[in-house]
């Protein structure tokens, strides 16, 4: 079980369906493919998503900070040493996503050796979720129209909406036509990725009051200390923290400071080793989790499937497991397959996907 060697390999998948958000938008998924290669001859995967609007990284860096930095710390450790891992890459600060695609290229290659699913052995709750969809900025009757299609096509039904556009006249309406048009058919939320103000925020909320919505995620900057704590102090359902909460200690932060009352769980950014650990805090801090996406792709997403499927609080929620549909391709021999509204995790040992390796030729680009 000694890591021999670890890949990161850039690629760029275009996107059939650009996302636009507050904080950004996504044209192609320009990821980073991590391998951990054993000396018994297993390979495990994960794929790191930069997001420089989010975490600072970029492609070309988390291939960088894995070639020069990391693959050296891992050489001569097994496996079973995640904390040793941890602890090596931990001397390195940030860096998020590159960090969580070498745990979860471990865990997979432990799932492989042990021939054992990796979400049985992070926990093994349950066997699929419900999805949820995440819909990008447009005018209302397309994004109907998308969520629609979502429905029919999938049998999605819940749908977290982009808002935080200013001013917030348009996004209301969105929301408002969704919730027109399906009725209690659907479930909604809505995320403003920082775009509001406070104040922006609470008069946007009293607008949609009479919409039924679920939750509202990071409306406005954790960073706006009191502001923020003032209007999660009015409203009355669950305030998520999503980018503001990376690390098990900006949890911590954020609901015992009362800047929030719920968090998002992305495995992309805590991979499955540090996704525990804030698992068990929000568990023990009494706040619901929702896993959330941080525009995966496939191999991220079978990441997602399987933490969120580990634990009765990760998938209690539909979980945001699909916004791979969007891409025009991917990277996996077996595409993940959404069915009436739910993603099934994978049975067969670590995370049960393979990589194509024509794809990887075709869409890597390093060559
Ligand atoms: C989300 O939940 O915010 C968009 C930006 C980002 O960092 O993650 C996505 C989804
Ligand atoms: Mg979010």
């Amino acid at each position: 079980m000694k890591i021999t060697r670890v890949e990161s390999i850039p690629f760029s998948i275009p996107y059939r369906k650009p996302l636009h958000f507050a904080s950004g938008e996504v044209y192609a998924a320009e990821h980073v493919l991590v391998r951990v290669h054993t000396d018994d001859g297993v390979v495990g995967v994960a794929e790191a998503p930069p997001r420089p609007y989010t975490y600072g990284e970029t492609q070309r860096g988390i291939v960088a900070v894995i070639e020069d930095v990391f693959a050296a710390q891992l050489q001569g450790l097994t496996l079973l040493e995640r904390e040793q891992v941890g602890a090596r890459l931990a001397r390195t600060i940030g860096n998020p996503t590159a960090k969580s695609a070498i745990d979860m290229a471990m865990w997979d290659a432990l799932g492989k050796t042990l021939k054992l699913p990796v979400s049985e052995l992070l926990g093994g709750y349950t066997d699929r979720m419900r999805v949820s969809h995440m819909l990008g900025f447009d005018e209302p009757t397309t994004m109907v129209a998308e969520a629609q299609r979502m429905l029919d096509t999938y049998g999605i039904s819940t749908f977290k909406v982009k808002v935080g556009r200013s001013p917030a006249k348009l996004d209301t309406a969105v929301v408002r036509a969704l919730r027109e048009h399906f009725g209690d058919t659907i479930e909604l939320y809505v995320d403003g990725n920082r775009g509001w103000t406070a104040a922006e925020s609470a008069r946007a909320m009293r607008e949609m009051s009479d919409l039924g919505l679920l939750f509202a995620e990071e409306l406005c900057p954790a960073d706006d200390v009191l502001g923020r704590r003032w209007l999660v102090g009015q409203l009355d359902i669950p305030f998520i923290a999503d980018e503001s909460v990376p690390t098990p200690a900006d949890v911590t932060r954020e609901i015992l400071g009362g800047s929030a009352t719920a968090i998002n769980i992305k495995t992309a950014r805590t991979g499955f080793t540090q996704s525990m650990r804030v698992h068990h805090l929000a568990e023990g801090l009494g706040v619901e989790m929702v896993l959330g996406n941080q525009i995966d792709g496939q191999i991220g997403t079978a990441c997602a499937v399987a933490f969120g499927t580990a634990f009765k609080a990760t998938s209690s929620y539909a979980g945001e497991l699909s916004n791979f549909l969007d891409m025009s391709d991917d990277l996996l021999t077996e595409p993940l397959q959404i069915r009436d509204g739910y993603l099934q995790r994978s049975s067969c040992p670590g995370l049960g996907i393979e990589v194509d390796e024509d794809k990887l030729e075709h869409y890597r680009t390093d060559r």
